[in-house]
């Protein structure tokens, strides 16, 4: 272990990320390149999860424990890579609208997590299951036990959040969003102990509004965040997103369309912020809202790019956003 995590000197505290979509779980392998499990733990959204063919998907926790696993679809970023379809296939030649692909593996894992749900296990005893025999050591932690859902209001209706990403690839206009079940649900004690503990929270590249919005809405997680030393990485460069629907929600939700409205969005949250080389024009502007800004390339094309953007973040953290607590 002690040469995957030979860069651990960067950083000697305890990191926590926040996750959620194919950016979050790059940024949080990246991580998991540098530090050893006791020093990161990574909290996920669950808002993306539904249940689907009598299985519960959680789209944003399996795409943290594949990417960790290394066994994630390469160009997707979400599914298994060498996968295949023939449980969807018979379902389909059966009757089943199959508009949201389950590969034969990832349909494995939902056995086993419906089987274990049955019986009677939480969400966070089943994914450190799952993790454990993926050979995931980090803590993958999900938001929540209770059941939380996003559902986006378009002018055809409310839509639950996998209806509008995948079945209507996000084309209706997002006039609103509402988390059913938020007023039930509370942050698992995992989440709130990574959180106090934490020496730096990160907040992934991941889609501000339904990704890392419903962890931040959960009683008590926005105020543990602010407690604590934070740095967000901006989802959105040059005006897009690189992959999701984030640059279109933000237009219609009339926040500026830049990483300096993503910037905006989490002012008051974050002591650090960090964007693209191409957006180096909007630093000054970033550093006037009392965010440190760091400019670098935040691509992550591959394991390389992703270990080194976590490299920088942690050095960033170190050098500049801890001063004032160490
Ligand atoms: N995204 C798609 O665009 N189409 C799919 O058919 C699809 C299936 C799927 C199955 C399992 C899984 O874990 C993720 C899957 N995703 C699919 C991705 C998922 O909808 C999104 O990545 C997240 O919910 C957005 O964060």
């Amino acid at each position: 272990m002690a040469l995957a995590h030979g860069a651990n000197s960067l950083f000697s505290g305890r990191v926590v990320a926040l996750a959620g979509g194919v950016g979050g779980a790059k940024l949080a392998h990246g991580l998991a390149q540098l530090l050893p499990p006791e020093q990161l733990s990574i909290i996920v959204n669950t808002g993306d999860d539904f249940e689907h063919l009598g299985l519960l998907i959680c789209p944003d926790v399996d795409t943290v424990l594949y990417n960790l696993a290394g066994v994630n679809h390469p160009q997707q970023g979400w599914g298994r890579a060498d996968e295949s379809f023939h449980v969807l296939d018979e379902a389909r030649r059966l009757g089943h609208d199959a508009w949201f692909l389950l590969g034969d593996k990832d349909i494995a894992l939902h056995l086993m997590r419906r089987q274990w749900l049955d019986a009677g296990l939480s969400l966070t005893e089943i994914t450190s299951r799952l993790a454990q025999r993926l050979g995931v050591w980090h803590p993958v932690l999900p938001m929540s036990d209770e059941p939380v859902r996003t559902v986006i209001h378009t002018p055809a209706g409310d839509l639950p959040f996998q209806e509008y990403f995948v079945q209507q690839r996000c084309r209706p206009r997002m006039m609103g969003m509402t988390l059913r079940g938020l007023e039930k649900a509370r942050p698992t004690p995992a989440v709130m102990s990574a959180l106090q503990q934490a020496d730096l929270i990160v907040l992934c590249p991941s889609n501000p509004y339904v990704s890392i919005g419903p962890i931040l809405a959960l009683p008590g997680v926005r105020e543990a965040v602010a407690a604590r030393p934070a740095v967000a990485v901006s989802p959105i460069i040059g005006g897009r997103a690189l992959k999701g629907p984030a640059a279109k929600m933000m237009a219609e939700m009339e926040a500026e369309v830049s990483a300096l409205g993503v910037a905006r969005h989490y002012a008051g949250l974050v002591r650090g912020f960090v964007l693209d080389a191409s957006d180096a024009p909007l630093a000054d502007d970033i550093a006037g809202l009392e965010i440190i800004p760091l400019v670098t390339d935040t691509i992550m094309r591959d394991v390389r790019e992703r270990r080194r953007l976590a490299a920088e973040i942690l050095a960033f953290a170190q050098d500049q956003l801890l001063r004032e607590v160490v």
